[in-house]
């Protein structure tokens, strides 16, 4: 790959050339520092220019979450392929631009198709898509502070619908899932009388329901399960006051012959005109932003604060001469000398940053 310097990449990005969006992406990734720069740069280049651009084409981002295996990347590569190449998709002929992230590198549906550090859904490509993987390796913190980086540049590079895949059941997932405007969360029949996501504690934050592989048998029974589900949803979010006059939708689809992927995208779409009608997208971006300092907050703190407390001899040696209690006065009074320096150290720190 051609090396780009930091010029090329800010100007090429802003051509809508998708290398120097992989480049800055790699760069963010690392938390590079040049790389962080530039993404700052680039949000005060496109700032009011780009929200405007943002609110006329309706950016949205959309998050998929189930169980593994439940067909979620199917029904990734099954949706942008509608967005791109079904002309009803198109408002004046406009092609929409579709921009993935997906945390499955391990996954048979896109394994083996490794590029790089780029990784092409095995059925479709386009010019209009724009696929990246992510390994799931690192602090929580760390990694939902670089899916939000990775967010954030796909919202500036323009695309229009801008789709997270997220793996299995955890922590990670709830905290990618706060950062989208809508949540999809897949079901399959079969594995189980317990609906997956309850587990999860997803269940409460879906804003579409899909029931795939409806030609296995049982689809019936989930979509029961989750009717009911929904229904005592309503009833709680009536007793608590937050009325939302969306009605979630359950779709039933098949990713082998294609069933129900067209309604699965009226819905979202019908998603995201209620969400940018009632002006909840800004409510819901502002929401995001506040996550994300909280996020960059604390994986800030826990980083600089635990290496500095393991580096710090006096606080060492407590540990070697087993001052366990550190209620007591002895105790106490050193390890407050310890987080005293230490909270002067992150002070410098903050200010060279
Ligand atoms: N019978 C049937 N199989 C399907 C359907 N959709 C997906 N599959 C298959 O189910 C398997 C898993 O699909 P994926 O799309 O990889 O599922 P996933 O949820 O992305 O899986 P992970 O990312 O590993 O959690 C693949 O072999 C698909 O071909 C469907 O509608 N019907
Ligand atoms: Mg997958």
């Amino acid at each position: 790959m051609k090396a780009y310097d930091k010029m090329d990449i800010f100007n090429e990005f802003i051509n809508g050339n998708h290398r120097a969006l992989a480049r800055l992406i790699t760069l963010v990734e690392n938390f590079d520092r040049e790389g962080l720069e530039l993404l700052s740069r680039l949000e005060s280049h496109f700032s009011e220019k780009q929200k405007a651009a943002a609110a006329s084409k309706k950016q949205i981002i959309i998050g998929i979450t189930g169980p593994p295996g439940s067909g979620k990347s199917s029904l990734v590569d099954r949706l942008a392929r509608s967005i791109i190449c079904d002309d009803k998709n198109h408002a004046e002929g406009y092609v929409p631009k579709v921009a993935v992230i997906a945390f499955d590198p391990s996954s048979p549906f896109t394994g083996g198709a490794i590029l790089g550090d780029r990784v092409r859904m095995a059925n479709f490509t386009s010019d209009n898509l724009y696929f990246r993987s992510m390994g799931t390796r690192g602090s929580l913190g760390g990694m939902s502070r670089c899916v939000a980086y990775v967010l954030r540049i796909y919202e500036l590079f323009g695309f229009d619908f801008i789709i997270v895949e997220t793996v299995g059941v955890g922590q990670l997932e709830i905290e990618v899932v706060k950062m989208t405007d809508t949540t999809i969360v897949t079901e399959v029949p079969g594995l189980g009388d317990e609906i997956q996501a309850i587990k999860a504690g997803i269940f409460e934050i879906g804003d579409i329901f899909v029931i795939n592989k409806n030609d296995r048998p049982g689809v019936e029974k989930v979509f029961c399960e989750i009717n009911y589900m929904l229904n005592l949803r309503h009833d709680r979010n009536l007793q608590g006051g937050i009325i939302d006059e969306w009605s979630v939708p359950i779709i039933r689809t098949n990713c082998i012959s294609g069933e129900g992927v067209q309604e699965l995208l009226a819905s979202i779409t019908a998603h995201r005109d209620h969400l940018y009608k009632e002006n909840k997208i800004y409510a819901n971006r502002k929401a995001r932003l506040l996550e994300q300092y909280i996020s960059f907050v604390k994986d800030f703190l826990e980083r600089n604060i635990v290496a500095a407390l393991k580096d710090d001899d006096d606080f060492r040696n407590m540990i070697e001469l087993g001052i366990s209690d550190f209620y007591s006065a002895g105790g106490r009074s050193s390890f407050k000398r310890v987080l005293e320096k230490i909270t002067d150290e992150l002070s410098e720190k903050i200010k060279r940053m």
